[in-house]
């Protein structure tokens, strides 16, 4: 699958309605008053019914219709909300400017930072949700790079963050001995892209095996010259208002577990900065406990293309088969792009035992992370959920840390290898391997699925 972003200039400019709420006696006649009021309610039925359809079946299997009804009814609504004169917003619209306003840094009032606020929150859902079918991600992002430079001159805020000092995240002395040699993934040294694709490709049974290869990727802007440990870089570089999705719990298979949509100035002031206040949650058992938000699986670099300058997609990706691929293609013009993931959060985020079907190079960009991972001939110890009951059934059901041993016995004959990954170092997952992955500082990944 390649989601390629295009480059050409902005199509729209917006000019934002005159944002001082007009005095009663100028409203729009009753007639123009219910014509705007109507549209902006059949533009919200539109988004409203698009969603229930996407929801209504696995995302794979989603009509792209209802992705580009999504996609434009939601650039109809963003330009609604700029446009509209403020009196004559209907109460959905108004609800959205609400939200906004709640999510501003600070305590802010200003109402035209609130409405880009607002108008960004819209278009940011439509690229979050349908990735902007059909060339909708080019109007999209047009619309969001104006709204954000507007946004970006009123906003105050980007002081609050220059006072943050880059992340050092360093290993805390609790990892000494997590991991042991003789399980330890090993390590190898930058090899040629010829080497590595002879390796992956080559023994069939058993197959590759987990490495960590370190010199690969060192060179990348974002750990050297723009340096994602610098939040203040980031803050500036997606920018404050922009959205992204948030889980929010231990892990996905918990029960408390959800997904919300916030403003990537709280993701930072709430969940990543080591001295932010993380509000307390009440745990299953009640006690309370601290609330971890993980940016996870998100293709953020689709979302705020300026981020795909600080890396580049390692040679490495290209030198699958083509079987089992992402595009699965026999394309004679070559091999897809691979399918890029964030994973950004503080320590103590979680991802579950699961595996994938692709060949994975995850990058560690920022901080460090423990990874545990079990060859798919251990399977039948690892207890995956069981088909029919969900849409986990690549997921295990053990806590593979607190493993309860009485309920799943055969988890304690489970041969594993371990390693822990920082700054600079890939980590190779071979097809269908289990892999757990748990943060052990602040840290910022990138998946690359191919
Ligand atoms: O880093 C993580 O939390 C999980 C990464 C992962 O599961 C993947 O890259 O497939």
């Amino acid at each position: 699958m390649s989601k390629r972003l295009t480059t050409e200039p902005p199509i729209h400019r917006i000019r934002l309605a005159d944002s001082t709420p007009a005095p009663t006696t100028s409203r729009p006649s009753p007639t123009e008053d219910s014509v705007t009021q109507r549209s902006q309610y059949a533009v919200e039925s539109l988004i409203d019914y698009a969603r229930a359809q996407i929801y209504s079946v696995k995302y794979d299997q989603v009509d792209r219709t209802w992705l580009v009804l999504f996609s434009d009814a939601s650039i109809m609504k963003a330009l609604m909300i700029a446009l509209v004169s403020p009196l004559a917003l209907v109460d959905v619209l108004q609800a959205e400017l609400a939200t906004a306003a709640e999510r501003l840094p600070g305590t802010s009032t200003n109402w035209d930072l609130t409405r880009v606020a607002a108008t960004i929150g819209v278009l940011d859902t439509a690229l979050i949700m349908t990735s902007g079918p059909e060339g909708r991600a080019v109007v999209i992002h047009s619309l969001i790079d104006e709204l954000t430079a507007t946004y970006n001159q009123w906003d105050t805020s980007c002081e609050l963050f220059a006072q943050y000092r880059p992340l050092e995240p360093r290993l805390p002395a609790t990892v000494v001995g997590l991991v042991s040699a003789d399980r330890a993934v090993p390590i190898w040294a930058c090899p040629t892209v010829l080497d590595f694709s002879d390796y992956i490709r080559a023994c069939k049974t058993p197959g590759p095996q987990p490495r960590v290869i370190t010199g690969a990727i060192d060179h990348w802007p974002a750990l050297t010259t723009r340096p994602w440990s610098d939040l203040n870089y980031l803050y500036r570089a997606v920018g404050p208002a922009r959205l992204v999705p948030v889980e929010v719990g231990r892990d996905y298979t918990r029960w408390d577990w959800t997904q919300r949509l916030v403003t990537f100035a709280e993701l930072l002031e709430k969940y990543v900065l080591p001295l932010g206040p993380r509000p307390p949650v009440l745990t299953k058992t009640g006690s309370s406990e601290t609330e971890v938000g993980y940016l996870a699986q998100h293709n953020l670099l689709a979302q705020v293309p300026v981020l795909r300058n600080d890396l580049s997609v390692p040679d490495y990706c290209y030198s699958a088969s083509y079987i089992g691929s992402p595009g699965d293609s026999e394309d004679p013009s070559g091999p897809s792009d691979p399918l890029v993931n964030a994973w950004f959060g503080p320590n103590g985020t979680v991802s579950p035992l699961h595996h994938d079907p692709y060949h994975n190079l995850l990058a560690q960009v920022v901080g460090y992370k423990y990874i545990r991972l079990y060859s798919p001939d251990e399977t039948s110890n690892l207890y995956p959920f069981p088909s029919g009951e969900s849409l986990m059934t690549n997921t295990s059901e053990v806590d593979v840390e607190q493993p309860d041993l009485n309920r799943y016995p055969r988890f304690r004959k489970a041969r594993y290898v371990e390693c822990i990954l920082g700054p600079g170092q890939l980590l190779y997952i071979p097809p269908y391997w289990w892999h757990y992955v748990r943060s052990l500082t602040t840290s910022f990944s990138i998946s690359f699925w191919f």
